[in-house]
């Protein structure tokens, strides 16, 4: 296989895929079997017969089929596509996917929430992961980060109580994939090391419109080791082409039911359509000899370094262009591990990564049932790999020879280790020196300057974002010791947040409201700032019988130009006819649809098509509530009317109608550039 080959990893898929279509049903032995319908039975009334061997292999697979789902990150979904570099990092790094900007590596990335179990829905407040596995010539590369840049604790020692607490309650299985419960938040006010993290999982961030839409991050602090061996301490950063976007918190809560697999079906569906998700790889690095300028522990996971102070560079990208064949065998079966590194990226001591490196090989084990998962095919790294490791349960391979074992004289058949020239991995040569102590370094004791670093970078919007979820999530919390308690710790982020939270609890208000404390920002928290762009928008279009076809016809067509998608959204599936004769299909009804699955709304005009849309209370439902999310909506001639008698103030924030039939060029550039703005927080509800 040529090791430069971007689609290498297919090629080496094609060998495993199968295709049932058009095929002569036979059991796993090969045999044609001559009836799929009726078990064996000892007449047609009587008692099915033991030597039924189709029907006993048929049921036991079945009853095999199921393996336990991930401890966290159950919820996933997974693309397959490649990364290209923009330049050589020889100078920091001698990664070899990192050389040659000519050489795109294959990857799978899976995308994932952390509580909810497999089932459960997309849109629920949440961490995202974002985990990358590249396969590259020198062995898989796993970056296996977060939508959040740093964590909620500082050694991995404490990952299940953090997971205990915020999975469903253990005596009643309760609240399924949501942290607004008692556990959660009595460890978060109990474990103050979480106090920076709870302040993103409040905010925007944990509620993606898209994984299309949102950041990534490695957390940790990893080394760069280039081919002279020198270091560099360096972070990873994912940063979508589509900018960093989110829902509102009530339309995410009505997405869960309307459509759970809102975030899966949008990226599958923009794959299919060739809207291909694509995200820069940055990187932020600092120098060896600068490890302790900072005012924080650079190895600490509870930290960022504000982009402000260590600038982001981009330095490749990568391009998701292929839906996986089959969720079970991709997206399940793959096995991701922090510590799949390949020469030219090595660890540090941050305490939660060095224990990372324990856990994800010993959950494969239970969850794929032996240690031959890394044979599986999506794990199968596309360079050989050898060694003595033999037997145990799902072997594939056939190991040929007699001695599986390092040295031995009987054979040459060992498989010898490289030297470092010859790619073999070296581990970077870090002095390391100390008593065994059980401690957290004293440089790791700041909890909360960064989360008010995070709070005081909030523009007003997403302040009230954050206080609402705060007031959400702690006001489900039964216990009003636990809740005087987070209001207590949120106090040290921030008292005027602290007091509106209080009051929204019912809990006793800080008593020192003094915050004439320096408020440091660093203005690359915020999501405002984020890359705001049309492409690939959903648009619902309202209309029904005796629309005016121009308006209609030319709206669509602008739209589709940036890249809008627009779906026509009506009584019934079928066509509708226009006043002037010509018809457009229906994509979706007011009952199989709803406005929270779309992005804006536009009111075709036509009165005929209004005076019928008026009598549907599902059209006016439709514009109230995206009204209420604050997205755009559109309209042209009579569709104004619409929107009057939704109750919309026609001409508010990102409202933009038009009755000039004129001027429905401009009408639709600022329509399309109301689209761009994502969401209009000025509009008074
Ligand atoms: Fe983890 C899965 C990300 C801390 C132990 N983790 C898992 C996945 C992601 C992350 C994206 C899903 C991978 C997939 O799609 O299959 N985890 C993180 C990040 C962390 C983090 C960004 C902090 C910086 N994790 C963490 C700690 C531990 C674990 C401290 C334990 C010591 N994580 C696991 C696990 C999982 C896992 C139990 C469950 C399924 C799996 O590994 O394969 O081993």
């Amino acid at each position: 296989m040529n090791n430069n080959d971007e689609n290498r990893k297919d090629k080496q898929l094609e060998e495993y895929r199968a295709d049932n279509r058009g095929k002569k049903m036979t059991t796993n032995q090969g045999l044609h079997v001559s009836e799929d319908e009726h078990s064996l039975k000892a007449g047609d009334r009587g008692p099915t017969l033991m030597e039924d061997f189709h029907f006993r292999e048929k049921m036991t697979h079945f009853d095999h089929e199921r393996i336990p789902e991930r401890v966290v990150h159950a919820r996933g979904f997974g693309a397959h596509g490649y990364f290209q570099p923009y330049e050589s990092m020889a100078p920091f790094t001698k990664a070899k996917f990192l050389q040659d900007p000519s050489v795109k590596t294959p990857v799978f990335v899976r995308f994932s929430t952390v509580a909810g179990s497999k089932g459960s829905g997309d849109t629920v407040r949440d961490v995202r992961g974002f985990a990358t596995k590249f396969y590259t010539e020198e062995g898989n590369y796993d970056l296996v980060g977060n939508n959040i840049p740093v964590f909620f604790i500082q050694d991995a020692i404490k990952f299940p109580d953090l997971v205990h607490a915020l999975k469903p309650e253990p005596h009643n299985e309760m609240p399924q994939a949501a942290s607004a419960h008692d556990t959660f938040w009595d460890f978060i006010a109990n474990n103050r090391e979480s106090a920076h993290m709870v302040m993103w999982a409040m905010s925007d961030r944990a509620i993606p419109r898209s994984y299309r839409m949102m950041e990534g991050f490695g957390v940790h602090t990893f080394r760069f080791v280039n081919e002279q061996g020198k270091a560099h301490f360096v972070k990873f950063h994912w940063k979508p082409k589509l900018g960093v976007h989110s829902l509102v918190w009530d339309e995410a809560q009505k997405i869960a039911g309307k459509d759970p697999d809102f975030h899966r079906r949008d990226l599958w569906e923009s794959i299919e359509m060739g809207n291909y998700p694509e995200y820069e790889l940055g990187i932020q690095m600092i120098e060896e000899e600068e490890e302790f300028k900072f005012d924080f522990d650079i190895l600490d996971p509870t930290k960022l370094w504000p982009e402000e102070m260590v600038p982001v560079k981009m330095i490749g990208k990568m391009v998701l262009d292929r839906n996986q064949d089959n969720v079970f065998s991709e997206t399940e079966q793959v096995a991701f591990h922090p510590g799949n590194v390949v020469p030219g990226i090595d660890f540090t001591n941050d305490p939660l990564l060095q224990g990372r490196l324990f856990s994800y090989t010993d959950t494969q084990l239970i969850r794929l049932g032996g240690p031959n998962f890394h044979e599986l095919p999506i794990n199968r790294p596309v360079c050989p790999f050898h060694n003595n490791q033999n037997d145990g349960y799902h072997r594939m391979t056939i190991n040929k020879g007699q001695a599986a074992y390092h040295k031995n004289s009987l054979q040459n058949n060992d498989p010898q280790p490289a030297s470092e020239e010859e790619g073999g991995y070296v581990h970077y040569q870090e002095k390391v020196e100390g008593r065994k102590i059980r401690q957290r370094s004293e440089s790791f004791k700041d909890h909360f300057s960064q989360a008010k670093l995070f709070w005081n970078s909030m523009t007003d919007p997403e302040k009230q974002h954050i206080i609402k979820a705060f007031c959400f999530e702690v006001g489900k919390v039964k216990s009003k010791s636990v809740q005087q308690q987070v209001v207590e710790t949120i106090s040290q982020v921030d008292v005027k947040l602290a007091r509106q939270v209080a009051i929204g609890v019912g809990a006793k208000p800080p008593e020192n409201m003094d915050d004439s404390v320096e408020k440091l920002t660093s203005p690359a928290l915020s999501q405002e700032k984020t890359i705001k762009i049309p492409e690939t928008r959903k648009v619902a279009v309202l209309a029904a019988d005796g629309f005016s076809y121009p308006g209609l016809n030319q709206v669509m067509e602008d739209l589709k130009k940036k890249g809008v998608i627009a779906e026509i959204i009506s009584h019934n599936l079928g066509m509708i006819k226009s006043s002037e004769g010509q018809e457009l299909e229906v994509t979706h009804t007011f009952l199989t649809s709803d406005s929270v699955l779309f992005d804006a709304i536009y009111v075709a005009g036509g009165k005929e098509s209004i005076d019928l849309l008026k009598k549907e209370r599902g059209a006016l439902h439709f514009i109230q509530e995206a009204y209420s999310h604050f997205k755009s909506i559109g309209a042209v001639n009579e569709g104004c009317d619409l929107l009057t008698s939704a109750g919309i103030q026609i001409d508010g924030p990102g409202v933009v109608t038009s009755r000039e039939q004129a001027n429905l060029n401009s009408h639709h550039k600022k329509f399309i550039d109301a689209i761009s703005q994502h969401r209009h927080w000025s509009r008074q509800i």
